[in-house]
């Protein structure tokens, strides 16, 4: 099978709370049949691609809450997308939020599912940065209110070889944190696939607000080079529901360059060719972590607070 992989970050730009799954889903088939023209084996979908990202907002109307869900997938309104990567031999990775009944008790998540050229589920990633707070804040122009709706993921960071790679998944904070490409390039991942709505504004550091897409690329363009792996990152962006969300949605490879990148705020794609052999350069030379990593000699042991203490602390 082919090592390369023709990828498109599909960007959606704001996806209003009036508007239908239906008619989001026609937009993504859309960007769908644009990447397909140009060669794409795989699109990559923003973060909560088929709704509003309703985190933004308070609410304690449970109804209203679940009507952003998804309990199964596909679904009526997301099976044309489905179909249509079948039809066109298109593998893709769709952001959405989860609703799951498989314990007995109702739970929420913000989750992803990478679905292969077949049209079948291959994978799901549940996210596990989940950032903001539980309580509403006064004063701030708009809430981030994720760790009130969804709960923390319990799937870890898999890998999974499909489409002639190892992929893996991760979501919007993810990529701010090392860990999430590090957990998958010890798992030898050659492309990670990911999708954000990140706003402009951070109402709790407002003086980072001008570095909004600089710490983005900064931290998925480390984590492709540091993990010698690819990395996909694309956005829902542009004004939605009064929320200013940044966009450059782009692909990046495991030299940490980015290759390809939209220059808009909507619905539009962006499309590179991915040699996956082009990760072996960094995962035999730099990065081989077998050969250099030296995690015995670092001083420190991560407890299960997530908090590391001296090794003569002597706690493991
Ligand atoms: N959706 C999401 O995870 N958004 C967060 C906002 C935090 S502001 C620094 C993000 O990391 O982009």
């Amino acid at each position: 099978m082919s090592r390369t992989l023709i990828v498109a970050a599909a960007q959606l730009g704001p996806v209003p709370r009036s508007q239908s799954r239906t008619d989001v889903v026609a937009r993504m088939i859309a960007l769908m049949a644009d990447a397909k023209e140009m060669g794409a084996d795989l699109v990559v979908y923003p973060e909560a691609a088929l709704t509003a990202f309703f985190p933004h907002w308070w609410s304690d109307d449970e109804e209203e809450i679940d009507s952003f869900f998804e309990s199964e997938l596909p679904n009526a309104a997301t099976q044309p997308l489905f179909d249509a990567a079948r039809k066109m031999g298109v593998g893709f990775k769709l952001g959405y939020f989860e609703l799951d009944f498989s314990t007995g008790k109702k739970r929420r998540f913000n989750s992803a599912i990478l679905v292969d050229k077949s049209g079948c589920i291959v994978g799901k990633y549940r996210k596990i940065h989940l950032p903001g707070g539980h309580e509403f804040k006064l004063g701030h122009p708009f809430q981030n209110l994720e760790k009130r709706y969804f709960e923390v993921g319990d799937l870890g960071f898999p890998v999974w070889e499909t489409m002639g790679g190892r992929l893996g998944l991760a979501i919007c904070n993810d990529r701010r944190w090392p860990e999430c490409y590090r957990v998958m390039g010890l798992q030898g991942v050659e492309m990670i696939l990911l999708g954000y709505n990140t706003p402009v504004h951070n109402p709790a550091a407002p003086e980072t607000d001008d570095l909004a897409n600089f710490h983005s690329h900064l931290s998925m363009q480390s984590g492709a080079y540091q993990n010698a792996t690819w990395v996909v990152g694309v956005a829902k962006a542009g004004v939605e529901e009064g929320v200013d969300m940044i966009g450059q949605s782009c692909i990046i490879a495991p030299s940490g360059e980015i290759v390809a990148q939209c220059s808009t705020l909507g619905d539009e794609i962006a499309v590179a060719r991915c040699d996956l052999d082009r990760c072996n350069i960094y995962k035999e030379a730099v990065f081989n972590f077998a050969l250099h990593r030296r995690t015995e000699h670092y001083g420190l042991i991560v407890g299960r607070t997530g908090v590391g203490v001296p090794m003569s602390a002597g706690v493991f």
